[in-house]
């Protein structure tokens, strides 16, 4: 890798981008740098040590917790805790948001962490690829009091970076501040992530669609009139369906080979599965800043005003192109835009 630039470098080089920064933001992108270091050295391993299985107790959302969702979470929580930058962090293995109190008991810091530890960690047991989605915002309660529920129920327009880390045949970290969606690949044997992927693209138009077709009966008409004309014979349809039960995963190969991600309510979900402030949030901040879109079938998700942590929401989100078609379809349902 020797004219790859390293994660390292690329944070320090691109300081300038934070306006009124004193390096915290730097310093927190190198803490999830450490942490993503430290969850892929066990989730690599995950087939050879005992820490497999269901821990035996459930999340806030019902679902078993496998024993690398609760390593996952302790090691994003305590690299973060220990730098002296985050004020608070809400997880989606954590019941309510974690106030991070500074060695003197300081409020001082700034920033605001939102996380999904290991999204997709049902796929542990059968060895495919997980990740961990992370989401960041400035506080917007005074500096130097305790975080409150407000800091954290921000719209995602408000977001400073986002990003994700996902754990498959190589682990990549692919993040955003505004500027642009940088890839970056770890080297295990130096334990060094170097930049892959910069400026990532998604394709505008694409031909792969990712959703569980299982729940099809269960879907609104308007999705299930776009997985029709995703089959249809014409044109460039019909389309391949991926999808491999791990957002992260999904999201990825389609940012890199053009493709629409959907997660619509359903009578089973009716307000969808995936949780708008630490999963559609992130992700559709990188979707946008890759020339994507992101809406939950009828408005952006960016702009959606978040009223509880671990709120649902239905998602499209990929090819600008393709959620726009999916769009047009749900536009002759309008009664199921609220959820
Ligand atoms: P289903 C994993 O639990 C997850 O949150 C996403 O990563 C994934 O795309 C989706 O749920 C899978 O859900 O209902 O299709 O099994």
């Amino acid at each position: 890798m020797k004219n790859h630039k390293t994660l390292g470098e690329y944070i320090i080089e691109n300081q300038k981008d934070f306006q009124y920064t004193t390096g915290e933001l730097s310093r927190l992108l190198s803490s999830i740098k450490l942490a993503a270091k430290v969850v892929n050295h066990e989730v690599n391993k995950a087939g050879l040590v005992d820490i497999l299985g269901n821990a035996g107790d459930t999340n806030i959302q019902g679902e078993d917790q496998q024993k690398l969702d609760i390593y996952a979470n302790e090691a994003f929580m305590r690299t973060l805790s220990n730098r002296e930058i985050v004020c608070g962090i809400a997880s989606e293995e954590e019941d309510d948001f974690v106030i991070i109190e500074g060695k003197n008991r300081s409020h001082d810091n700034k920033y605001i962490v939102l996380i999904d530890p290991l999204d997709g960690s049902s796929n542990i047991d059968v060895n495919v690829s997980v990740g961990t989605i992370f989401s960041i915002y400035r506080r917007v309660t005074p500096i130097g009091t305790p975080v409150t529920k407000e800091d954290f129920l921000q719209p995602g327009n408000l977001q400073v970076a986002a990003g994700y880390v996902v754990y498959g045949t190589s682990t990549m970290l692919v993040y955003t501040t505004g500027h642009g969606v940088n890839g970056f690949t770890l080297n295990p044997a130096l334990g060094t992530f170097y930049l892959s992927h910069p400026s990532m693209k998604f394709p505008e138009n694409g031909n792969i669609y990712s959703i569980n077709e299982g729940y099809y009966v269960h879907f609104p008409q308007g999705v299930k009139d776009y997985l029709k004309y995703c089959q249809e014979e014409e044109g460039d349809r019909p389309y391949s369906a991926r999808y491999i039960g791990s957002l992260v995963s999904d999201f990825h190969r389609n940012m890199i080979k053009g493709g629409v991600y959907i997660y619509p309510t359903s009578s089973k979900a009716p307000q969808g599965k995936l949780r708008l402030l630490y999963e559609c949030n992130p992700i559709a901040f990188l979707a946008e800043q890759a020339g994507g879109w992101a809406s939950d079938g009828y408005k952006r998700i960016l702009e959606i005003k978040p009223t509880e942590l671990h709120q649902r929401v239905p998602i499209f989100v990929g090819s600008k192109n393709m959620v726009a078609d999916a769009e047009k379809f749900m536009a002759k349902y309008p009664q199921d835009a609220d959820y």
